[in-house]
């Protein structure tokens, strides 16, 4: 169906079954790049080869966009424009012929009007790069896509007292002064690459060092750039870096490859950080800590992200990929191993429950959108879009099913082979999973399915137990949902976990893993003595729903006594949902809400059982549901209802269990210095939550205690964690607050950003022009990504309630600030309208309102590949 006035597409869709390699190898090329104030002159001199010299003589295409031409030579000779031609895509020219032969391109760029931070563009006083996906064709002429590599040599040259720091790829080779108070560094790579992995950076940049000694016992020099000011936030990361360096050669036998290895903050950046070869580009927020800046999940997430960049080294740059459509190949494992890595180094328990709670709120509604894709999509046409959830943590979840279905042995060889076979390849999806079946000698055809079926499967489970035999008899079933472009889709194959909870809460089969194969399977469990409660899909051992009718009693049961943390906390999620369901029929029937004695009881036990041993787990559990995880069992979606129901609950939970809350908050207050110990963090989250519950429970009690934790604050988590707990009230003691925690932090932009991020996410009657506010603040800047996304992405994607507001408001300026945006930064802008892509799954006023402002957009004039295929897509689908 296509809705009408639905202009003629006007952006090129690329498609995975056409591809074809390029027709010619490249030998190198070398970059001068001389840097000057509103201009920057690049040279590219690369040497190309007709691949096939009896085939035909194809033309040569390379990318290019967006720069000013001041010469092209062939083979060192001025070549005419007839010889060649400008497409929509860049250069083209005939053959010259089957000899190797150089080009070289001169040309112009400006990096200062570079808003869309893509190519070299300059944030603040730094000039750097972002080349993946297609960022490289910005900065010269080339064939800018991953299977072509070479060696890459680059030479910057700039103004020496403002832009001393000079770095790119490799190692430095020669540097010296220039006329003019200039000076020059020349960079090269012994490493063939992919223009996407290219980099350089220029600026006036502070630096901390240190070394690590790789398993074959050679010495890395290890730097983290940042400016000046910024240098004593380096540190953690640092730490982290090391660790993940000691990990990967643990976990996975790969040794560091370089002498080198830099990594650069930058304040301005579409995405969280960029594995460029030997020079990591992080963003600011993803890199920079202080316990009185950054909260725990900030330090905990910039260690994985660290190692993520860094495990890149092997499972990205070694072995990249063939075209866009594998972005899973090295995205897809490179989350899996920083999921092993986050698991090693903190409490796996809930960093496993965090993992599942991203898939589940975050990646099952895209499945679930008119943008559903598979883990390898086979068209896209701006595949920025498809850095998504899906290509990144369903990606990881398919590996990690892998990992369990090979066994951790088998899995490590088969990796060991992957990485042999293929070093210095641009791979595919196929090349992995066919190390996986060679090593394990299994057949993974109808695992491949995984990569080309999108949408969420549903397992269908139905246990019975037979006392006269003692067998217990599992059910399970399977189905798969329709997906644009994709129906009737044949079965799966999922290992799901399973365990069986005696009466005494004894495991009476350990977790065994069944392989659901068919549509629908039988699994029967011999010598079970006794009726028992059945845990299945332990640790989400596949991206799946479950559908299980248990009664509460079981779930109860299940919350204290499961072995398996995920399943515990997953048994006292879906007893929250109950509430949920509960509270929005009677709230659909205007009937007075239930004060959930049950549920509350059940709480209280929980505390009594957990709070001296699992404090961490403790603090998930007595979190309910986030909206996302309602909302897909409560379709079409009433925010505003299940807002209602969220605060009645969370209401009653506090109200019935405030001395319990209360003896929670004041146990778990820290002492001594500050630590990242899984301990000492879980105090801290266990306070913040009792913290929250309390408030909703007593309003004037809560901002006593939230004031006081506010003043007495040593961390970041305590002063935010005060603050987030009275941020949606409206009262003069939250607005002093806020104001007085602005003003302390005024010159740190990343907590700048918090303060933004806490007020938009805030559920409000006076949300509107409360968001209207915040995009009037003189600190607002839609420039910078992460001011952008602190505000218009905490209303849009953490603020359910308060964006589906039902006047429609905050989809018109959503609608606005997308329009905006796509001039500015289109990958930024197109990201913005995550919330609007399910726009069906709403109550019907809302969804037209939605579909409305799409509208809106589509028929707004220019728009970038990014926004028109998020916008069309979301309304033809
Ligand atoms: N490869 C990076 C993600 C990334 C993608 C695109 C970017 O700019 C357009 C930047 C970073 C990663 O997985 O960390
Ligand atoms: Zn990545």
């Amino acid at each position: 169906m296509r809705t009408e006035n639905a202009p003629a597409a006007p952006h090129k869709t690329t498609f995975l079954k056409d591809y074809t390699p390029f027709p010619y190898l490249v030998d190198g090329i070398a970059l001068t790049v001389q840097i000057f104030e509103g201009r920057t002159l690049v040279t590219s001199k690369t040497t190309y080869t007709l691949r096939n010299p009896k085939g035909d003589a194809e033309d040569l295409a390379l990318h290019g966009h967006g720069m000013k031409v001041h010469g092209v030579l062939l083979n060192d000779e001025l070549l005419s424009p007839e010889n060649y031609r400008m497409s929509r895509e860049g250069f083209v020219m005939p053959c010259p012929g089957a000899e190797p032969f150089t080009l070289t391109f001169e040309t112009e760029i400006v990096p200062e009007n570079n808003t869309t931070l893509e190519g070299l563009y300059k944030s603040g006083d730094l000039y750097c790069t972002q080349c993946e996906s297609e960022g490289f064709r910005r900065i010269t002429f080339y064939p800018d896509r991953p299977d072509v590599m070479t060696h890459f040599t680059c030479r910057i040259e700039a103004d020496k007292a403002s832009l001393p720091v000079l770095l790119a790829n490799g190692n430095m080779i020669a540097t010296g002064d220039l006329d003019g108070g200039r000076h020059f560094a020349t960079w090269e790579d012994p490493f063939k690459k992919p223009a996407y992995l290219f980099a350089m950076v220029a600026g006036n940049l502070a630096h901390i060092e240190d070394h690590f000694k790789t398993m074959s016992g050679r010495d890395v020099t290890l730097r983290i750039y940042t400016r000046a000011a910024d240098s004593d936030q380096a540190g953690f990361g640092m730490e982290a870096l090391i660790q993940s360096m000691k990990w990967d050669e643990e976990a996975y036998g790969r040794e560091y490859d370089l002498d080198l290895f830099n990594i650069v903050a930058v304040g301005d950046f579409n995405f969280g950080a960029m594995e460029n070869k030997g020079l990591n580009i992080f963003n600011t927020s993803r890199i920079l800590t202080r316990p009185d800046l950054s909260t725990d999940k900030e330090f905990l997430d910039i260690r994985r992200i660290v190692g993520h960049e860094y495990f890149h080294n092997w499972s990205g740059n070694r072995v990249t990929c063939r075209d866009w459509f594998q972005l899973s190949l090295k995205e897809g494992f490179t989350v899996f191993r920083e999921n092993q890595f986050g698991q090693a180094v903190f409490d796996a328990e809930v960093e496993r429950i965090d993992e599942v709670n991203l898939v589940r709120t975050m990646q099952f509604p895209e499945d679930n959108s008119p943008m559903a894709h598979p883990v390898r999509p086979d068209n896209y046409i701006e595949i920025s879009n498809f850095y998504t959830m899906t290509v990144y943590e369903k990606g990881g979840e398919v590996i990690r099913m892998l990992h369990t279905l090979l066994g951790p042995e088998t899995f490590r060889k088969a990796s060991d082979l992957y990485f042999s076979r293929h070093d210095g390849d641009a791979a595919t999806c196929e090349n992995f999973v066919k190390c996986m079946e060679d090593a394990s000698g299994r057949d993974l055809s109808q695992f491949m399915l995984w990569y080309h079926q999108a949408g969420t499967p549903t397992v269908h489970a139905r246990g019975e137990y037979d006392a006269g035999n003692k067998t217990y008899t599992l059910t399970l079933k399977q189905s798969l949902p329709d997906t644009p472009g994709q129906t009737d889709k044949d079965p799966q194959h999922i290992p799901v976990a399973v365990g069986l909870i005696g009466a005494n809460g004894d495991d009476l089969v350990g977790t065994k893993i069944l392989e659901l194969t068919q549509e629908e399977q039988i699994f029967v469990f011999d010598n079970i003595g006794s009726q028992p409660v059945p845990s299945l899909l332990r640790g989400f051992s596949a991206p799946v729903i479950l559908d299980m009718d248990m009664p509460e009693e079981d779930l109860r049961f299940r919350m204290i006594h499961d072995s398996d943390g995920v399943n515990r906390w997953d048994a006292g999620q879906a007893l929250m949902l109950k509430a949920f369901d509960r509270g929005l029929t009677d709230y659909a029937k205007k009937q007075p809400l239930s004060r959930e004695p049950e549920l509350t009881a059940a709480l209280g036990a929980m505390i009594d059982a957990m709070k001296d041993k699992k404090r961490a787990l403790l603090a998930r559990m007595l979190a309910l549901p986030e909206d996302a995880i309602v909302a897909a069992t409560h379709q079409p979606t009433d925010p505003a209802a299940i807002h209602e129901v969220r605060c009645h609950l969370e209401t009653v939970i506090g109200t019935a269990l405030k001395d319990r809350l209360t003896a929670l908050y004041q146990d778990n207050a820290s002492t001594g210095n500050f630590s990242l110990s899984p301990e000492a963090v879980a105090r801290r989250a266990l306070r913040n939550i009792a913290l929250e519950l309390l408030v909703s429970a007593d309003q004037v009690y809560g901002l006593t205690l939230a004031k006081a934790q506010y003043e007495g604050a040593q961390t970041m988590t305590e002063r935010l964690g005060a603050l987030r707990a009275i941020s949606s009230l409206a009262r003069q003691e939250r607005d002093g607050l806020m104001s007085d925690f602005y003003n302390k932090f005024k010159d740190h932009e990343l907590v700048v950003d918090k303060w933004f991020q806490l007020q938009a996410g805030a559920v409000r009657d006076s949300v509107i022009q409360d968001i209207h506010a915040l995009l009037e603040h003189p600190a607002f800047n839609w420039k910078n990504p992460n001011r952008v996304r602190s505000v218009l992405g905490s209303y849009a994607l953490r603020n359910m309630t308060g964006f589906h507001h039902p006047s429609g408001e905050g989809y018109a300026l959503m609608a606005d600030a997308v329009i905006r945006l796509n001039g500015i930064n289109p990958s930024v802008a197109a990201r913005l309208l995550t919330p609007m892509r399910g726009w069906r799954n709403f109550a019907p006023p809302l969804a037209d309102k939605m579909k409305d402002q799409l509208e809106r957009i589509l028929q707004s004039g220019d728009l970038s590949p990014d926004v028109y295929e998020v916008v069309s897509k979301t309304l033809n689908a």
